[in-house]
């Protein structure tokens, strides 16, 4: 990509940040090869749409199906590794410890490439919850089909995601507003910047006068607002710009 994509009043601006929130969604780990929402997704599940997925009405509809999505999802993300542009907010986070990475993915990449202090909008694949009572369970029998039941209530499990419909954490979302509170700097990378409220995140900035950066090969809502929006892959410009910034 040709260093001309990064603007230099944005190298500028990055380069003095010292509190930077770096909001981001499924495109960030889609060089990862984890796919994203809005692709398809492939094989077995290549005819679901993840949104109908993603809901408490499809786990209580068919709790077995939803399961093994998420069963799916989580040796998909398992077998994966965290790419260039999540060791490069890593680099960044090092040498600027008040940069904070605001995620909507639940795929635990940022945390696996060394990011320190991940807010989790909409929970991980990591944590398994009795879907009754909440609580997290570390070990259960996992039946050959359908999905498994909670040790102590024999409630079906549910992976520690939030859902369509279902709030946010409300730590999370404290943690979230904070940061952008008092960013001087706020970068939305590979999110569609559809999904509420974490799409509303970028504008609490832009209100404040803070600069917005947005990094997506595709157009967004967010787009026209930003005060960059940089075409192109997150692996390709993250790099980039953090290796332009001379953090010294
Ligand atoms: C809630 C976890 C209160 C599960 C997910 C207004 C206010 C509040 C709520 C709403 C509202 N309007 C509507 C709502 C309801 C809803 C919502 O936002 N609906 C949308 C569809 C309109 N919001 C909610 O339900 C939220 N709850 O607000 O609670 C409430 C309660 C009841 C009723 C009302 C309100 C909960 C939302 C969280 C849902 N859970 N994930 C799981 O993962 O299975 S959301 C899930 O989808 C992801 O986490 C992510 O957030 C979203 C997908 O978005 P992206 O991450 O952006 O990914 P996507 O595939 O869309 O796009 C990828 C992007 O990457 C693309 O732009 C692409 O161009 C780009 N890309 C591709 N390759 C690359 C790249 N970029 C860079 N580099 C690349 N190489």
């Amino acid at each position: 990509m040709p260093e001309g994509k990064i603007p230099a009043p944005l190298l500028d601006a990055a380069a003095e940040a010292r509190r930077v929130v770096v909001l981001t969604g499924a495109g960030i780990s889609a060089e990862s090869g984890v796919p994203t929402f809005r692709d398809a997704q492939t094989g077995l599940w290549a005819r679901y749409d993840p949104q109908q997925l993603a809901t408490p009405e499809a786990f209580e509809r068919d709790p077995g199906l939803v399961w093994a999505w998420y069963r799916w999802r989580r040796e998909l993300t398992a077998r994966v590794e965290p790419n260039a542009a999540h060791h490069a907010l890593t680099r960044w986070q090092r040498r600027r410890p008040g940069l904070c990475v605001v995620t909507q993915n639940v795929d635990g990449l940022h945390q696996r490439a060394g990011t320190e202090g991940v807010v989790e909008l909409h929970g991980s694949l990591s944590r398994t919850l009795c879907s009754a009572e909440r609580c997290m369970v570390e070990d259960w029998a996992e039946p050959d089909d359908g999905a498994p039941r909670c040790p102590c209530c024999g409630a079906y499990l549910r992976p520690g995601v939030v859902w369509f419909g279902e709030s946010l954490p409300e730590q999370a979302v404290a943690a979230a507003l904070q940061a952008v509170g008092s960013a001087e700097l706020v970068l939305s990378v590979g999110t569609s910047s559809l999904v509420q409220p974490a799409a509303s995140l970028p504008g609490e900035a832009l209100r404040r006068g803070v600069p917005v950066v947005e990094i997506n090969p595709a157009e967004t809502p967010l787009s026209p607002e930003a005060s960059w929006s940089i075409r192109g892959a997150a692996a390709e410009v993250l790099p980039m710009l953090v290796d332009s910034l001379n953090l010294g």
